[in-house]
């Protein structure tokens, strides 16, 4: 019985030691110390030992039952370590680790550059004005001293919704929206989407953006005109930007200009960027025409004014060298990152 014991004392120390879990703790507990368990059995037996050597097995038994205990809250709490060790390792934050990264956009260059032009005319006392993209064939056009058989009505240059009502070909129809409802002296500038009946291509595209200024007031002149218009080129271009007005025609306008830049790049030399010109259009702008005042119930004997227009995206491409119209819009962010 003695190697009985010695023999159990063995098995169980190794059987514990090999335990993974707590349930299998549990199972070794019910197979050595359980009523039906290897020690419990032999303490049962013990009736038959002599009177001797009773004492001696039983101190035995007790030792062994004592030791397997002990061993029982040993490995337990060997299994809880361990199993709180793996814990802290799967869950363990490294707070040194760099964070993620939330990509911020960029502005898009036509807002930015929006957004800088804005300014410069709110700084010389401009108000922005927006309006209707969707248009009155008679704001559009016929307000603008643009009759039905004018070059400029050509169908393939516009979209029609009906007879009567068009996608705009420019923002000057918010002008005269605002000159029929507001008394002179009017400063604004309407930027805003415009549309053509294009083909897509690098240069050309069928929804773009303008910008328009018009100022109506008593005694404003041509050197008004040129006044503001050189004061918003050299803050747009730099100080030193030399600037120059070409007669051209517009049917909203008398007299009418073009308006060109030297080449920043080439200073009047010609080069690439200003197609060997020197100089670099940017914008059109003339005398409201007296037409367009009265149509507008503005009388022109009274009230003169002047406007101008541009087209965005060609100030932008200029700014950027890009050659290409249709990077604005496809929204590549290989192209957009770049600003
Ligand atoms: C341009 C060029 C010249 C213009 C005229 C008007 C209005 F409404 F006052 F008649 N607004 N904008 C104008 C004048 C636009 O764009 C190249």
């Amino acid at each position: 019985m003695k190697q009985e014991l010695e023999a159990i004392r063995l098995k169980a120390e190794q059987d514990l030691n090999a335990a993974e879990s707590q349930q299998a703790l549990e199972a070794l507990r019910v197979q050595y110390l359980g009523k039906k368990g290897e020690v419990t059995a032999i303490l049962k037996k013990m009736g038959g030992l002599s009177p001797e050597e009773r004492p001696v097995i039983g101190q035995l038994a007790n030792e062994v039952r004592a030791f397997i205990e002990g061993e029982l809250v040993k490995r337990a709490s060997e299994l809880k370590q361990a199993e709180l060790e793996k814990r802290l390792q799967a869950e363990k934050i490294d707070v040194t680790m760099p964070g993620k990264r939330h990509e911020l956009g960029t502005q898009h260059p036509l807002s930015a550059v929006l957004e800088e032009i804005k300014e410069i005319f709110i700084g010389m006392g401009f108000d922005i004005v927006e309006g209707p993209e969707v248009e009155y064939d008679y704001y559009n056009f016929e307000a603008l001293n643009i009759p039905k058989d004018h070059p400029a009505r050509d169908t393939q240059d516009t979209f029609y919704i009906n007879d009567n009502i068009v996608l705009r070909t420019q923002t000057s129809p918010v002008q005269v929206r605002v000159m029929e409802k507001q008394k002179p002296p009017i400063r604004v500038i309407s930027p805003g989407r415009v549309y053509r009946s294009d083909a897509l291509d690098a240069t050309h595209s069928p929804l773009f953006h303008q910008i328009e200024g018009l100022v109506v007031d008593k005694g404003i002149s041509f050197a008004d005109l040129k006044g503001t218009l050189e004061t918003f080129i050299k803050r747009l271009y730099g100080e030193d930007s030399v600037v120059r007005f070409r007669p051209h025609h517009f049917p909203f306008t008398e007299p009418s200009a073009e308006v060109d830049v030297q080449c920043f790049n080439c200073h009047g030399e010609g080069c690439r960027l200003c197609k060997g010109e020197g100089w670099i259009e940017i914008l059109g702008c003339g005398m409201v025409h007296p037409k367009v005042l009265s149509n507008c119930g503005i009388d022109p004997e009274v009230y003169s004014g002047f406007a101008l227009g541009m087209g965005l995206e060609r100030v932008v491409m200029r700014r950027y060298a890009i050659d290409d119209i249709r990077m604005f819009y496809e929204n590549d962010v290989r192209f957009l990152k770049q600003f």
